[in-house]
């Protein structure tokens, strides 16, 4: 058997973010967030306040446990972990003109404890935690303002951070806006307001904060590495028919769009026939244009599935996570839907890379499933060969996709450790390497009990991919 195809700097790792796993929802002076009236995920309906079934006030309480769980990821020998800031641990309301200290003290503890154990902090910026009073007050990103006062959070992040953390990514899943308006963008709007052409300007806003805090990395923090962050979701023909197939492209450009912005700084012509054929007119400054010019350095995404697009009119209806998109016949499919494709992951690779040309970070991709602890010799673990296999295979495409020639940085997988879910708001889906007893009623102990996956990964890691 050939050598692994993984550069030896490759970084192996895991992903999450801060209101997945935090819980401490109003300690250390944090603010309310979009989350925190988020009980029910993509279902919603959101609730005035936070209400006690809300599982992500105390989520898995890394507030208190991260040293704990740090010190599990080292076992594993991660060299990355990605997190998320929670903005409204900074800025509660997301427009004061001063941070709060106390917000930035945790997350110093959280770096220094990555520090001592030699893994590398993959920071989200922004990761589906919009302070609640810039949605309320504001009306989230529909509204310009939001760009300056993201602006001065991602300036106090860099004076802060800047020369300990190497790798940033601007928001997350920043093309999700238009299927989950309010947990992604924070827009709140009357449903006249509530239009394509205001989520397009919403669209705009982001784009160009993204690039404002690029710019500005540039002069703040210079070793920083920024870059865009996508779901990425091939989308295939349903039927060989070229309509199928026009209809699949034109679904993938409404994704591609984000990146092709933020890599090479200017909207493409696909995207202006589209607005001009929908009559959207967006609101572009000349200096949102000189904005857009500060591109990312690498572009980094989350992969869980592919989904096919038809021409049909009565194409069936979306499934699974926030795209939607037509279940492909030939594959399996998660519990939740979600169709299983390790092969579409080498495509997404070798897609990116031929399209942009920059070095890519897969920082989201595993299997949600739910778990059963057991015991076994008086240990408590979960036996998840179906998360090892699923793992194992979207790796090995990641191999091929290296073996094609593709610059691949790294792999975080999806909740490293047991988490919130983003869809279901509960923790029965689970991800993680690490089980927490916590469970949807919100009953448990908050204990971590290392499953069988967690010995894989380490082993994965400890072989740079050999036991693939
Ligand atoms: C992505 C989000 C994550 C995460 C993941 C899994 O869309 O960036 O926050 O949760 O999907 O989704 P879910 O939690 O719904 O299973």
């Amino acid at each position: 058997m050939s050598a692994p195809p993984f550069p030896p700097g490759f970084l192996w790792g895991g992903a999450t973010a801060a209101n997945q796993i935090e819980g401490g929802y109003a300690a250390g002076g944090k603010g309310l967030s979009v989350q925190d009236v988020l009980p029910h995920g993509l279902a919603g309906p959101r609730t005035a306040a936070p209400t006690p079934d809300n599982l992500k006030l105390e989520a898995i309480d890394f507030y208190h446990r991260y040293a704990q769980d740090i010190a599990l990821f080292a076992e594993m020998g991660f060299r990355v972990f990605r997190l998320s800031i929670a903005w409204s641990r900074i800025f509660p309301q997301g427009d004061e003109a001063e941070p709060n200290e106390e917000g930035l003290a945790f997350y110093d503890r959280v770096l220094d404890e990555l520090e001592r154990h030699g893994i590398e902090p993959l920071v989200t910026i922004s990761h589906y935690e919009t302070p609640l009073h810039l949605a309320e007050a504001y009306g989230g990103w529909a509204n310009r303002e939001l760009i300056g006062l993201y602006e001065r959070y991602a300036r106090v992040l860099f004076e802060r951070y800047g020369s300990r953390v190497r790798y940033w990514l601007t928001f997350n899943e920043i093309n999700s806006l238009f299927h989950a308006p309010f947990m992604s963008g924070g827009i709140i709007a009357p449903p006249e307001r509530l239009t394509e052409g205001l989520l397009y300007q919403a669209m705009h806003h982001e784009l160009v904060a993204s690039a404002c805090a690029t710019r500005l990395a540039r002069e703040l923090a210079p070793g920083a590495q920024i870059g865009c962050m996508v779901l990425a979701m091939p989308t295939y023909p349903l039927t060989p028919a070229p309509p199928d197939v026009l209809a699949a492209s034109a679904a993938e450009h409404a994704n591609l769009v984000y990146g092709d912005v933020q890599v090479r700084g200017a909207y493409p012509g696909y995207f202006l026939r589209t607005l001009r054929e929908k009559g959207v007119e967006l609101e572009i400054t000349d200096e949102d244009r000189e904005a857009l010019a500060h591109t990312v350095d690498f572009v980094s995404f989350s992969y869980y599935m592919s989904a096919c697009e038809s021409a049909s009119p009565d194409r069936a209806p979306g499934a699974g996570n926030i795209m939607g998109g037509i279940p492909n016949p030939t594959l399996p499919a998660s519990e939740w839907g979600w169709q299983i494709d390790p092969v579409g992951l080498r495509l997404v690779l070798n897609q990116f890379w031929e399209r942009w040309g920059k070095p890519l970070f897969v920082v989201e991709n595993g299997l949600g499933a739910r778990d059963e602890l057991v015991e076994v010799d008086g240990v408590r673990t979960v036996r998840d060969d179906y998360r090892i296999a699923y793992l194992n295979d979207h790796l090995v495409q990641v191999g091929e996709a290296i073996a094609d020639g593709v610059e691949v940085l790294g792999y975080t997988s999806w909740g490293c450790v047991d988490l919130v879910s983003a869809s279901t708001a509960q923790l029965s889906k689970r991800y993680g390497f690490v089980y927490v007893d916590r469970n949807d009623d919100g009953s448990g102990t908050f204990e971590r009990y290392r499953k069988k996956s967690f010995d894989w990964y380490a082993e994965v890691i400890r072989t740079g991919g050999a036991n693939l």
